[in-house]
């Protein structure tokens, strides 16, 4: 764990890898982020799912300038020469669904490459897959890992980088999609406990079948770094909600670690389309924050709604 000192100058990394900052959800800790962004000049970032919470903005817009000030600084990091690489998650799964050449126009303008899984090869030649998480809910729903449909999922994202849709879970009768980071708050120790043992062995599966050294991922917002069977290496970026706001990065000389830092939420106040559009420095930020609204249109207004509760 590295602690900052905030009036050293940007520390040169090879990669940066967050996720869930979850964008149209309250309680984002953007200040912390901003923060973070600013201390380092990334070769690479990898934005590792969830960045924007698409459940949450299809029922009401909610957008703070703080948001629009994030993406202002990821685009400062590109102009700057770092690759951008978005992988999308389950929150934000419709833009794993725009069309290939709509998706082709929208990476070139807004600087940066979506995909659903990527490769990150350190200094050090260890080759890390790197993909949101929500993959494996299927896997962990059912308990038990069935091999035929192991290799279906490897064929299928192999050959078509394919992801299946969110599972479904039955609450009150309706069908509610599933969110893995929930289940793990809400059930009890033994149960989370199994479940995380699931994703970590189906985890080493993974990496092995595909001769490779480690995974990157995202989702269950339980940040860590470990050693998997004790040579396979497996990260998970964790969340930015306050009470951790956490990191991986890899170091120039080839060190992967988690980061983490403090609280520093302040009071949000939610501005319209608008102004989070007229506000951005960047036109590439003010063309993400159009596709977004495109993406995830919500009826409701959202600014006079903004005591929303964040359940
Ligand atoms: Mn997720």
């Amino acid at each position: 764990m590295t602690s900052i000192d905030p009036n050293q100058p940007a520390t040169k990394i090879r990669a940066l890898f967050i996720s869930d900052l979850h964008f149209g959800y309250r309680g984002v800790d953007t200040a912390a982020l901003l923060d973070c962004l600013k201390s380092y000049s990334p070769q690479r970032i990898y934005l590792v799912g969830d960045i924007i919470d698409g459940w949450k903005l299809s029922k009401r817009w909610f957008w703070t300038a703080g948001y629009t000030h994030v993406l202002d600084a990821l685009v400062d990091h590109r102009r700057r020469g770092a690759k951008i690489i978005y992988l999308p998650g389950n929150h934000d799964e419709r833009v794993r669904h725009i069309n290939i050449i709509d998706r082709a126009k929208f990476s070139m303008q807004a600087g940066l490459k979506i995909t659903n899984t990527a490769i990150h090869t350190t200094k050090l030649g260890k080759k890390l897959i790197v993909l949101h998480g929500d993959q494996f809910d299927n896997v962990l729903l059912r308990g038990r890992l069935s091999k035929l449909s192991d290799w279906f999922f490897e064929t299928l994202t192999d050959f078509f980088d394919f992801v299946r849709p969110t599972p479904l879970v039955i609450v009150d009768g309706k069908p509610k999609k599933f969110s893995l980071a929930k289940a793990l708050v809400k059930k009890s120790g033994k149960m989370a406990f199994r479940m995380l043992g699931t994703l970590e062995r189906r985890v080493v599966r993974l990496i092995r079948n595909r001769q490779l050294d480690g995974l990157i991922c995202g989702h269950t917002h339980l940040p860590k770094i470990k050693m998997l069977r004790r040579k396979y290496l497996f990260g998970n970026c964790g969340v930015w909600m306050g009470y951790t706001n956490t990191a991986i990065i890899e170091t120039l000389d080839g060190t992967v670690e988690l980061v983490r830092w403090p609280d520093m939420r302040a009071t949000q106040t939610c501005i319209p389309a608008s102004e989070a559009v007229h506000i951005a420095r960047n036109y590439e930020t003010a063309l993400i924050i159009r596709r977004i609204r495109r993406l995830w249109p919500s009826r409701k207004g959202g600014v006079e709604e903004a005591k929303e509760a964040t359940s």
